[in-house]
């Protein structure tokens, strides 16, 4: 696959690293890199040789957002409707990478603003950089939060830090972050690529179970406490038959680590 505004490759181990790569614009998303990001998420959902996801960004920022540059922003003159951009781009990328079948890294490497940091937010484990800081920048705009920003944000950290964030548009320092509960670790700035890697291989040898627990996650910010015995009833039902259970039976009795397929 031949990209312009990403790179994306698979290393052996199972994971698909992708970066933003738009550095000198602080890998801001433009309507071509939207398009790229869709072709490679589909390519990551559809290949089974990929069992774990690492996004960053190349430069020094994670991704500030949308390209305020971009025609769909200022248009001609025209009153817009952002809202077009959202339904086609924003949010079709942020439930890919919640649902994904498969565990998402994300290692920001540097600032993440805008529809950036709630990106970040939408993967399963964040490390960041500690020079690394997350800003609400909509209200500085005059926009909205998006790309579920008003979803993710008051379930991470609480409503009164997330109407803070959001309403003051103030930098949030990686360290502060994670001792807020919004990412899960924070990493000296020259460990984090290696850092990240290492745990999406961790990630990649996971049984098939974990997407399943990915789901039940999810679906937990939403449902009742019924609603989630049952959900964890039913994966579990299928989780019990699927050939990873069998073979991390086997380990154990074999007293061995188990070697899971993703199946
Ligand atoms: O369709 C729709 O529009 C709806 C969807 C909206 C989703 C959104 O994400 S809205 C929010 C958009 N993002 C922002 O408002 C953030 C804008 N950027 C900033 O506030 C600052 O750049 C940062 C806080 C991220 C970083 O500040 P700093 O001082 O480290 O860097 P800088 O000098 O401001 O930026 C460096 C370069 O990146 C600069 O280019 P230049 O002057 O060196 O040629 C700057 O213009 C460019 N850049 C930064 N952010 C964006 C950008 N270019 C285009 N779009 C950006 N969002």
């Amino acid at each position: 696959m031949n990209f312009q505004h990403i790179l994306f490759s698979i290393c052996d181990s199972g994971v698909a690293l992708l970066c933003l790569n738009r550095p000198a614009q602080l890998n801001s998303l433009n309507e071509a890199m939207h398009l790229e990001l869709q072709q490679a998420l589909a390519e990551v959902i559809a290949n089974p040789a990929i069992r774990a996801l690492l996004l960053t960004g190349e430069g020094r920022g994670f991704c500030a957002g949308q390209d305020l540059f971009d025609g769909s922003v200022i248009g001609s003159g025209e009153p817009l409707d952002l809202g077009q951009t959202i339904e086609r781009f924003y949010n079709p990328l942020v439930s890919a990478l919640r649902d994904l079948p498969k565990p998402v890294v994300c290692a920001v490497n540097g600032v993440a603003a805008g529809a950036g940091a709630n990106i970040a937010l939408a993967c399963d484990l964040v490390v960041a950089a500690r020079s690394a800081y997350f800003v609400q920048a909509f209200c500085k705009i005059g926009l909205v939060p998006d790309a579920g920003g008003t979803f993710f944000l008051p379930r991470l950290i609480g409503t009164a830090r997330a109407k803070a964030l959001m309403l003051l548009g103030d930098k949030l320092p990686a360290e502060q972050a994670e001792q807020w509960g919004l990412i899960w670790r924070v990493v000296d700035d020259e460990l984090l690529r290696e850092e990240a890697l290492m745990l999406a291989r961790k990630l990649a040898k996971a049984p098939y179970s974990l997407a399943l627990t990915k789901q039940a996650l999810n679906q937990s910010a939403t449902n009742s406490f019924n609603e989630q015995v049952a959900l964890e009833r039913d994966l579990q039902r299928k989780a019990g038959q699927s050939e990873d259970f069998k073979e991390g039976i086997r380990a154990f009795m074999q007293k061995r680590e188990p070697k899971f397929n993703g199946r």
